[in-house]
Parts: C-alpha cells; structure tokens; sequence
C-alpha cells in the first residue's frame, strides 16, 4: 500500500490538528452526526484516552467521535479524491456529511477512503470518524469486555500495556490521477559489485509502465519499461546496518510521451537470509542489539510524535542498539522510513499479542480455557490476523529495514490447536513476502519440550525472565535456568536463537547493596548476567532488552505507574542499566558481527 506523497502529479493535505471530539453512548447504527455538540477537542495525532481530565472519556468502551470540516483544492478536479488514516484505534466508521463512506477494523494498519464522486474540487465537507477501541475475542490484539455491577462496559485485555484508542497517527486528504500507480513491489540482491532490483509495478488501468533508479545524488543508475522486471546497479551500495545508503526509484505510469502519475519509493539494496544458525544480512553473519520498545509517552499515548521519535532514535544511537523490534503491533509508517534512513535493523512484529489464556492462569500457565477454542483464538481471531499480516506486509513489504517478520508475542504455542492456528498464517506470511525469516517470540512456558510451532518458523526468539518472574533476586539460580533453556532450543532446532525479551522492572532512584528486586543495581547485574549466558553459544544472534522505556499499563497490582523495565524513564532519562548497556554494546564490535559501534 502506497504512503500518500506529494508527487509531480499526486498533492497531499495533511489533516492533522485538533479535531472535535466527543463520546457517545448511542447504538453505532445510529451514528452521531451533527455538528458535535460537545466541549471537548481532541489532538490529532494522539490516543484520546491522556489527553482529557475525565475517567470516563480516558476508560470509555465503545465509540468515540472525531469531526472536522475539510475544504478540497480546487485544481483536483480530474483526480481521485482520498482520505489516509495512518491508524484507527481499533476500528473506524467514516461519514462525510451524514453518508457512511469507509470502515475499517485493526488499529494499527493504514487505509484509504476514496471519496471521488461524493466530493467535489473546490467543495467542502464534515469529516466525521468513529472510532472504537473495543476488544474482543475475534479482534487482533484479542480482549474482553465485561458489564460490571453498576452496568458499566469494562474493557480487559490480556496484554501488558494500556489499551489506548483514537486517531494515533495522521489523517491525510489526497489526490491521485485516475489512471495510476498503484503498487509497486521491489526485491534487492547483489552479485559481487553488481546490485539488482527486481520491480513488479501494479496500475489502476492499462498503462505504460517507466522505471528510473537514481542513486542517493539523484544521478540515474537504471531505466527500464514494463510491469515487471529488473535492474542492474553497477558498483551497488549496499544498505548496511549503521551505514544506510537509499536509492530512488521513480515509478511512471505513462501514455506515451505524457506521465500520468509518478511515484518514487526509497529503496535499499540488502539481502536477508537465515543460514544454519546464523542470521546473515548481506551475506554476513548479523547480531542484534537493542530493545522491545512500544509507542508510548506521556500525554499523547500512542501518538505518532516526529519528535520522541528522533529522540528515541538518538538514544538508541547513544546507547549502541543496532535493531529494535515493533512490540506489539507495527509502528507509524514515519518510524520505519526514519529506520530505513540511519541504518537501523527492525523485527517488525504484529499486533498479534495475547493469544494466550495460560497468561491468564499465571506463572502456572494453566489455561482456564483452552486458548485455541470457540471462546477465545477461534477461526474468526485467525481470519482477523490474516487480514492483519496482509495488511502489514502490503505497507512494510518494501522498507529495507525490516529484516524479519513477528507474527505473534508469546502466542500459547505450548497449546493444542497452536499447529491448526499458526500454519496457515505462516504459509500465507511466506507468500505475501518469500523473502524474509518469520518469527514468533517464545512465552517462558512454551518450552522446548512442549512448543508445537516452532518448526514453521526460521528464529526462535526467547522472551525470557529468570531472575524476575522466577528465580528473583537469585541471579545464580537464573543464570542455571537459563543456560539449560538455551542449551535445549540450540539442542532441538538448530536454528539461529536470540532473546526478544528480557528485563526486570526497575524504579529509578531506588538502590541497594544485595540483588533487592526493582533497584538499579539489580537490573544492570540482571542484564549483565543474560549476556554472561549469551556469550557463550555462538548460535546466539541478538539480544533486544525488555524495554526501551517505562511504559502505560492498565491498572493492576502487578505494576506501578506502568511496566518499570525501561532501560530509559518514560521521559527518556538513563537509568544505571542504560550506561552498562552502552559498554557492552559499544564494546561489541569484533567480537559479535554486524555490530556497528
Ligand atoms: C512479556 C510480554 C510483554 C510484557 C513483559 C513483562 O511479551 O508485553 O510487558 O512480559 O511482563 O510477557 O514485562
């Protein structure tokens, strides 16, 4: 799916701002459309849930309104007319003047509402969305909702970080020639000096196809016509972790001598490949450094932020994270091309996350209802993440910086009925994108014992917590666990092993001399204890830390003021683990590849 740009012949208004807002209570098939008479505005970018003093707007199940009057330019009269969300959050009605036009279901996944014919150049119209942030078992990430006592609709979900809603990402009007460019799929490799790209170019109507490669200087390396085919890049520069070099390529759709629409995407020429047990980009051996992160800040929650963004990137640099993955769900579109820009590796993950009634039943993992069922992971759950992966893989397919696939976080795999769900989605993942790894990242109780999937998937990524969940404050203990843990994977698949997760929750300012669980000193000897591990199976090929940041939960007993195993505070400040990170990381180059400080 192609990001709205300002092209020669495509024009881009961005409808970012602050909106009208309010919540409803009525059936959405009575959709409140009138001018919204209500005293709230919202921020657009921005989860709504922060931004208002009411627990009733911030805790609010069903739909939310958003409403503003959006002017078209006049000279769109030949083009198409569309209106980009980058992200609803969860689902999404959209209505200009009173006439349903668009909707949509997943939170984190682009779409379009073309709106030629019902708009005109030059006219006006009350933009209206709807948008619910209601959960439920057929809903990827999956959650329920429960009547309470007092008859309020109570939202609960089985995932680690606050269920925040709204329009989280822009809102763009768009123009775009009718007959167009509608997608374009790019596939990099090299042989020696000589870089190609493969192309597949899809358009709106029967039309001339024209593609032109130039190089980061706007010099012109390769042309060629038609649909499909591929270009040679003599002396490629390859995009290398912590040394990205892009490429332009200028798509045409053409009449003759007349263009008709131009399109151009960056594009990086690299190579993924799981080998054995190595993880090889460009051919040679890859480790990752870095952190789960989640998109999460004060105020705006998930709020796309340019801001926080750049800042977060440069604390990555600072600390010498070469990768991060997208847990739980993938990211603004701004995210990845600011990866693709500065090198950095992602594991672009799903919003897959909480196929797993075990969670539920604790550090047992017992299920108190097979999580695989018509209650819970049923067909239509398993439809919704295929539509999902769809949906992801159609947006990311061509970033550069994506190297491997995350098709779920900590699914039961450990459960009957894992093989059935997961099967179909990783065949349909490897058509949609024959060319990178798909991975899972592996709860603590699905073990090498008892998974059932893992032969499906290229890397087994361990999302463990000895030394937390179990064995706290026992570092030695922990450290046996999770020697044997790793042992057994290596033991049992063969595959490339890294660890998606690990981390212990950690105040800041809180210290101690013993290894007293949530001190500074205990996350820095608990991080310092994994990579004791670590280092000593070559099969290992990355370590993402549990988190970046502090970040948003719902309200529970197990978490104060959210999930504490931020290596940064939720406003980004070090705490001690981050300034040992940043000396093994940094320190790394040589003794592990492709690490880049
Ligand atoms: C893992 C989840 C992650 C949680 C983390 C934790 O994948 O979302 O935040 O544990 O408990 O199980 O901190």
């Amino acid at each position: 799916m192609l990001k709205p740009r300002h092209t020669p012949t495509r024009e881009l208004v961005n409808l970012d701002g602050v909106w009208r807002f309010g919540i409803d209570t009525r059936l959405p098939e009575q959709p409140w459309l009138e001018p919204l008479d209500t005293p709230l505005e919202a921020a657009v970018p921005a989860s709504y849930n922060d931004l208002f003093a009411d627990p009733h707007v911030r805790d609010h199940v069903g739909w939310v309104y958003y409403q503003r009057n959006v002017r078209i330019p006049r000279g769109w009269h030949d083009d198409q007319i569309l209106l980009r969300f980058d992200a609803a959050t969860h689902a999404a009605r959209v209505y200009v003047d009173d006439q349903l036009v668009g909707e949509h279901v997943g939170g984190y996944t682009p779409f379009d509402v073309d709106l030629t014919g019902l708009v005109a150049a030059g006219g006006a119209f009350r933009l209206t969305v709807a948008v619910s942030g209601d959960l439920t078992n057929e809903t990827v990430p999956p959650g329920k909702i429960e009547v309470g006592m007092d008859g309020r609709r109570r939202q609960t979900y089985f995932h680690d970080f606050y269920n925040y809603a709204g329009l989280a990402r822009s809102v763009w009007l768009y123009s775009r020639p009718r007959v167009h460019v509608a997608d374009v799929t790019v596939v990099t490799g090299f042989d020696g000096p000589t870089g190609w790209v493969d192309y597949r170019v899809a358009t709106s109507q029967a039309a001339e196809v024209r593609v032109r490669l130039a190089d980061a200087s706007g010099n012109l390396i390769a042309e060629a016509t038609g649909e499909s085919g591929t270009l040679s890049v003599p002396d490629v520069v390859l995009w290398r972790p912590g040394a990205a070099y892009l490429y332009e390529l200028i798509v045409e759709a053409r009449a003759g001598d007349q263009v008709i629409d131009s399109y151009s995407i960056p594009v990086g020429v690299r190579t993924v490949e799981v080998r054995g047990h190595e993880f090889l980009i460009n051919g040679e051996p890859f480790y990752f450094t870095g952190f789960g992160k989640h998109e999460d800040a004060p105020v705006r929650g998930k709020g796309h932020d340019d801001a926080f963004m750049v800042h977060d990137f440069q604390l990555m640099d600072w600390i010498g994270a070469n990768s991060f993955r997208t847990s739980h769900y993938p990211y603004a579109e701004e995210v990845l091309e600011f990866a693709d820009r500065h090198g950095i590796v992602v594991i672009d993950e799903t919003a897959a996350v909480g196929l797993n009634m075990g969670v539920v039943g604790g550090m047992s993992g017992t299920p108190p209802f097979p999580t695989f069922s018509d209650q819970y992971a049923n067909a239509n759950t398993q439809a919704a993440h295929a539509q999902h992966l769809r949906e992801l893989i159609a947006r990311d397919k061509n970033h550069p910086c994506v190297v491997m696939w995350c098709i779920a976080n900590e699914p039961a795999s450990n459960e009957d009925g894992a093989l059935e769900y997961f099967e179909p989605l990783v065949r349909l993942t490897r058509e949609l994108d024959p060319t990178r790894p798909v991975t899972y990242s592996l709860v603590m109780f699905a073990t090498f014992q008892n998974d059932k999937i893992i032969d499906l998937f290229d890397v087994v990524s361990m999302n463990r917590y000895y030394g937390w969940y179990i064995a706290t404050g026992d570092l030695d203990v922990a450290e046996m666990y999770l020697q044997a843990d790793i042992q057994g994977w290596i033991a049992r698949t063969g595959k490339p092993i890294m660890m998606t997760e690990y981390g212990a929750d950690t105040q800041p300012g809180v210290h101690s001399i013993w290894d007293a669980a949530w001190t500074e000193e205990y996350q820095r000897d608990y991080l310092a204890m994994n990579h004791r591990v670590f280092d000593r199976f070559p099969q290992f090929v990355g370590e993402q830390v549990w988190n970046f940041a502090d970040f948003a939960t719902s309200n529970g007993i197990h978490r104060v003021e959210g999930n504490k195993k931020g290596v940064f505070t939720r406003d980004r400040k070090p705490k001690a683990a981050a300034h040992a990170l940043r000396d093994r990381w940094r320190g790394l180059e040589g003794s592990k590849p492709g690490t880049i400080h």
